[in-house]
């Protein structure tokens, strides 16, 4: 193929990336949105360079008129979770879309069966229909569900293998195995204490939205002409910083918002 040709053949794999990062992120976004815990960290995406592309297809023996059916993840998106059981939740996600803007052809559950190398992920491979200037085409794609210890693992090790070229020495191989376990320790570990970890993350994620809530109503009072008054709070809220707690930012929120609502109505009483 000439290198037009493989752009062109590209396209949809392309769009295909774009279109399901956007999903799977905004799929976060509505549980943040509703303030509920998020089993997808963050997500990533590429479509397979042209050059792995061909060293795969000699690797597996694969045609290269056979390609689009034969390479599973060209299109390929990384969904990185906090725990193990996130990623479980993560496939059933992926399973309630089946049949509606994706077709499920198989899962490949490395989480459970690690490879010899040690590698741990969930593989979805899909079927997703992209929508192109010349009608709809239906390409495949590879959706890889981890931890983020299991993502440190995979990227490190994806690393060394790119150096040694495949043939990574004994030593070194057998260390990646007992590292590849002290990673599923570690999610197992964090597992044991999860639900502690949630409530932290929530709390911050609370504070943080006060605050900036606060400094809201503080701009909000500087514009309605109350400087002096919102200089105090801008103080108050300053000190807090240093020292206050969840309880007493809310309690100085409540009271900036109590003010903000006062100056508003007796401005609109004044010019009516
Ligand atoms: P935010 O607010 O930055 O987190 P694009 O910009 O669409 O072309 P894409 O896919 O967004 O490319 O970029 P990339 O590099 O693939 O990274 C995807 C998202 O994953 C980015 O967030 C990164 O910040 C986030 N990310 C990458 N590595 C890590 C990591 O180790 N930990 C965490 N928590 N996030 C990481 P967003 O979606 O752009 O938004
Ligand atoms: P890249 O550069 O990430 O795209 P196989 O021949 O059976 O090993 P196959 O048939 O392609 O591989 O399917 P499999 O096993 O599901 O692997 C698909 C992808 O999973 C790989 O794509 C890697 O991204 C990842 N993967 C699988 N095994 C390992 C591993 O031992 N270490 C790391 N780091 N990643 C792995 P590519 O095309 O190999 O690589």
């Amino acid at each position: 193929m000439l290198v037009n040709d493989w752009k062109e053949f590209l396209i949809p794999y392309e769009q295909a990336v774009e279109e399901l990062k956007i999903k799977f992120k905004s799929m976060r976004k509505q549980y943040r949105s509703k303030k509920e815990y998020s089993p997808i960290e963050f997500v990533t995406g590429r479509v397979k360079e042209i050059s792995s592309i061909l060293e795969k297809a000699k690797k597996l023996d694969i045609p290269l008129n056979k390609i689009a059916e034969e390479m599973e993840d060209i299109a390929g998106i990384r969904i990185m979770c906090q725990f193990v059981e996130d990623i479980y939740k993560v496939v059933q996600l992926i399973r309630q879309r089946d049949g509606k803007d994706l077709k499920i052809v198989y899962e490949k559950d490395y989480v459970k069966n690690k490879k010899e190398s040690g590698y741990r992920s969930y593989h979805v491979i899909i079927k997703y229909p992209v929508q192109t200037a010349d009608g709809e085409v239906e390409i495949l794609a590879e959706i890889q569900i981890r931890t983020l210890a299991m993502n440190f693992w995979a990227t490190v090790e994806h690393s060394l293998n790119y150096k040694y070229k495949q043939s990574i020495p004994t030593e070194v191989k057998e260390r990646l195995k007992r590292a590849a376990e002290l990673a599923f320790l570690l999610d197992e570990e964090m597992s044991e204490i999860k639900e502690e970890i949630i409530e932290a993350q929530k709390m911050f994620e609370e504070k943080s939205s006060i605050i900036s809530d606060i400094l809201d109503n503080i701009i909000t009072l500087y514009s309605l002409g109350k400087i002096s008054e919102s200089t105090d709070y801008q103080d108050r809220f300053n000190r807090l910083l240093e020292s206050g707690d969840i309880i007493e930012f809310k309690k100085l929120l409540d009271e900036i918002k109590k003010k903000v609502q006062q100056y508003r109505l007796e401005q609109f009483q004044i010019e009516e």
